[in-house]
């Protein structure tokens, strides 16, 4: 199947939906799947998603359990999978007939459906269109800009999540090797803020739970995350935690269909029942509320504690293993209820009966995704979690911790394997022992800054591996600009994007293996690995035919690059580990800890555990201890007249990818240009349920920024917050706005109004 035209804009809406998965979800599975890759491709690639010896789904980073079932994975990794197993292919002949300025008009859906990237193309100087580019000399072209720039810093190196560890080392060691720290990512956009709020407090930046705490703690909160979209097996567990008598607590200013009830498609009660009811309690909680919430939560522990001395605290706990105690309790003892519930919008009853469940608790975890990381105030409502944590000793040990999930299926890999712009002092020096080099010391550019530094001409060239850069990134029409302003853009990619169509005075699409590609190279057949959301290191094994002969590994692609950039004949073989990936697993494992016998255990069933300090009592903060800290409480407030707008994703997309036009979970389709809004607060507004209105944001510095042609549409949503989707309102977001300390675009704190657009015709 490939789409000819845009696909068709015509909004319908249902009630959302109470429930997520079940047999509705495996049947839009197959269809999109038989659409993209007919019969045999969807056997193929569906039998060996998540199995031992398959490879590991490129959705989302919620881990495999232990004991796998048949099909181990989800309506939403289906799609993904399907798409990248696509029958589809653009060759050459697509790019001589379609100008790049023709296929910047088409929609991103659009570019997707095209199909797989088969051959090497550049599109250069004062050029309307993309032509053949050999192998060779696209290394040659890019090798010479790099060597030609006045300093390394100069260019820049974009990884996105999918990449696997055995590419994202390469890729940092030859960026390192070549003199700069610039390797931006899409964890600045995603979960830097959990790193940074993680790393101060406990001295890593990671979840400490494993799937069997999941299963065994008493109370889970579910905060700022939809996994009935966006992690659907993480609803299989919560549903195991229930049976086993835990309960979860939801908070999230969106009814979210998968936190309310599940219908587990794998088990026959799932099939017929009426599936497992999720949340015990809901907090509709308004954008931004949630600092206020944990605070209050712990300003009543210590209540409870003063009332019953020795019964609420875990006093051993605090003096053994934390720092910082007293300063924290004075401090939280001043949380106002009166601030608490304008902060929240929810009432004593609802936050008192959630503080008796605390109480009633010996296990809690607690959970959380983008709705906490990309607000202004991630970094310390994060920390307030692991107040919240510490002052009852849930931390390391079993059925309780800290669960940041994760986004794309390797993303917590690759930082693991350097992909930071600041790794720490002892990585570098092992780095640098290890391949006899100097890595330079100096924090290169998140994503951000480098845009900024796009945008002011101190970086001119950008290379991404994998992802969308373009699309990814706040403030869409400042992004764009930046990147149009560089001498060369390189992108390696597996599929089409607007990152192609959006692109520098000479510009390479490099395409490349996906994760289901079976890989081959002189010493045989490769496997590459992943690490999960929590901690878990596995091999993955491609299958499928590769989608062209002429497609690179992304570990022979930079490999080559580094050799043609950095000259035959240094102490780094490239050419050896492009034959052999065991090779870069074996010096992994010298230069990061953890990884002994690195290339056998990831191939056992399930792979291996990297270790967290903190489940053994240890702590690499500056104290030794782990860090109870003073949060100022700050909350989003708009003016009279405004609401806070999230952009999020709808059930049909993987990131900056619409895979159709649809949200069935909750009610909207054929149509992504909506806005959610709670019916009182659009009669407030004097606005009409479907009503077409542009979205307007307002920066501090006086500067709109319009997203034009939305429906708003009547949903029960949390007062005073909006929601749409996420790329199409990215030029909302000034490049500005982003969270304190983590620099995270406020992808879900926006300041908008909503201007009525009169109906043509
Ligand atoms: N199918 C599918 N799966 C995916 C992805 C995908 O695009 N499609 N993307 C992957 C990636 S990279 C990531 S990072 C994850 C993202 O996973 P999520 O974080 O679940 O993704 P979002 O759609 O951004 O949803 C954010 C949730 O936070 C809520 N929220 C917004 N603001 C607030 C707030 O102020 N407080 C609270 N408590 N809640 C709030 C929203 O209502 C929404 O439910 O998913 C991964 N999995
Ligand atoms: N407004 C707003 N903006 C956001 C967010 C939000 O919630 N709201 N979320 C942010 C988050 S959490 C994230 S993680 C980022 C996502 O940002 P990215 O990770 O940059 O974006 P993706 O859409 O996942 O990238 C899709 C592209 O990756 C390429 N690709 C897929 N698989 C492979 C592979 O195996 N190898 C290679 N080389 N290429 C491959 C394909 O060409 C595909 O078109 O967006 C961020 N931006
Ligand atoms: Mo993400």
């Amino acid at each position: 199947m490939r789409a000819t035209d845009d696909p068709k804009d015509d909004l319908s809406v249902k009630p959302p939906k109470e429930w997520a998965a079940g047999v509705p979800g495996v049947a839009h599975a197959l269809e999109y799947s038989l659409a993209q890759s007919g019969p045999r491709r969807t056997a193929l690639t569906l039998l060996n998603i998540n199995q031992v010896k398959g490879f590991d789904c490129p959705g989302c980073a919620w881990p495999e359990p232990g004991h796998r079932v048949k099909n181990e994975y989800c309506e939403n990794g289906a799609k993904h999978i399907s798409d990248e197993a696509t029958k589809s292919r653009i060759t050459r002949a697509f790019f001589a007939e379609h100008p790049v300025a023709e296929l910047d008009e088409k929609s991103d859906y659009w570019l997707n459906q095209q199909g797989r990237l088969t051959e090497p193309m550049v599109k250069r100087p004062g050029a309307t269109h993309y032509e053949p580019i050999g192998w060779d000399a696209a290394f040659d072209l890019i090798a010479g800009e790099l060597r030609g720039l006045g300093s390394p810093d100069e260019a820049m190196f974009y990884t996105s999540g999918r990449v696997s560890n055995e590419a994202a080392f390469l890729l940092q060691l030859f960026v390192r090797a070549y003199g700069t720290n610039n390797l931006p990512d899409c964890s600045n956009m995603c979960h830097e803020s959990s790193g940074s709020a993680l790393g101060e407090t406990l001295g890593i930046g990671k979840g400490s739970v494993s799937l069997e705490d999941i299963y065994e703690a008493d109370l889970i909160f579910v905060v700022g995350q939809n996994p009935g979209t966006n992690h659907p097996r993480m609803l299989s567990a919560l549903e195991q935690t229930k049976r086993n008598g835990g309960k979860v607590v939801a908070v999230n200013p969106l009814p979210e269909a998968g936190l309310k009830r599940f219908k587990n498609p794998q088990k026959p009660r799932g099939v017929v029942g009426r599936g497992t009811t999720i949340a015990d309690d809901f907090l509709l909680i308004r954008p931004g509320g949630d600092l206020a919430l944990f605070q209050m939560l712990n300003k009543l522990l210590l209540e409870a504690e003063d009332a019953a001395p020795g019964t609420v605290l875990d006093h051993g706990f605090i003096e053994r293993d934390t720092a910082g105690f007293d300063a924290f309790a004075e401090h939280v003892r001043r949380t106002d209820w009166d601030d608490v519930l304008t902060a929240t919008g929810l009432s004593r009853e609802e936050i008192e009966r959630v503080h008796e469940r605390v109480l009633a608790s010996k296990k809690i975890i607690v959970c959380w995704a983008m709705g906490l990381t990309q607000q202004r105030h991630g970094v310390p409502t994060i920390r307030e979690i692991v107040n919240f944590l510490l002052l009852r000793g849930n931390l390391g040990r079993p059925g309780a911790g800290v669960c940041p999930v994760r986004g794309h299926s390797n993303v917590q890999g690759d930082r693991t394997m350097g992909i930071w712009e600041r790794m720490p002092d002892a990585f570098l020096d092992a780095l640098g022992a290890e391949f006899s080099f100097t890595p330079p010391r100096r924090h290169g550019y998140d994503s951000v800054n480098g845009v900024r530094a796009m945008r002011d001409g101190k970086a001119t060239v950008f290379v991404g591996v994998a992802g969308n850069f373009v699309r990814a990134m706040s403030d869409s029409s400042v992004t764009e600009d930046a990147l149009r302003r560089c001498r060369l853009t390189v992108q390696i990619s597996t599929k089409l994007n607007r990152s192609h169509t959006v692109c520098g005075e000479t510009a390479l699409i490099l395409p490349t293996l996906g994760r289901s590609d079976r890989d081959i190279q002189e010493s045989g057949e490769q496997f590459v690995t992943v690490e999960d959301s929590m901690s878990m290191v596995h091999a993955s094994r491609g299958r499928l035919e590769p989608a062209s002969p002429d497609l690179l590994s992304e570990v022979a692609i930079i490999g080559r690059l580094a050799r043609r950039t950095l000259g035959e004949g240094g102490a780094i073989p490239w050419e050896e580990f492009e034959r052999d990936y065991g090779l870069i697993r074996d010096r992994i494992a010298r230069v990061i800890p953890g990884f002994e016998d690195f290339s056998e255990r990831a191939q056992r069933p399930g792979g291996f555990r990297l270790p967290n300090p903190v489940n053994e009592g240890v702590y690499r903060t500056l104290s030794g201890r782990a860090e109870f800290s003073c949060n100022e409480l700050t909350m989003l407030t708009a003016p009279e007249g405004y609401l806070v707008l999230q952009s999020l994703r709808s059930h049909d997309q993987w990131n900056t990818i619409p895979y159709a036009m649809n949200d069935r979970y909750r009610g909207i389709h054929d149509a992504r240009r909506v806005v959610l809004v709670n019916p009182e607060d659009l009669a407030a507004l004097g606005l009409a349920d479907q009503s077409l209105v542009d979205i307007v944001s307002v920066w501090e510095d006086g500067t709109e920024r319009r997203a034009e042609g939305f429906r708003v549409v009547g949903y029960p949503a949390a007062r005073g917050s909006a929601a749409s989707y996420y790329p199409e309102t990215n030029v909302l977001v000034p490049l500005d706005s982003v969270a304190d300390i983590s620099n995270t675009p406020t992808s879900k704190g926006v300041i908008v109004r909503l201007e009525p657009v009169p109906e043509a015709g």
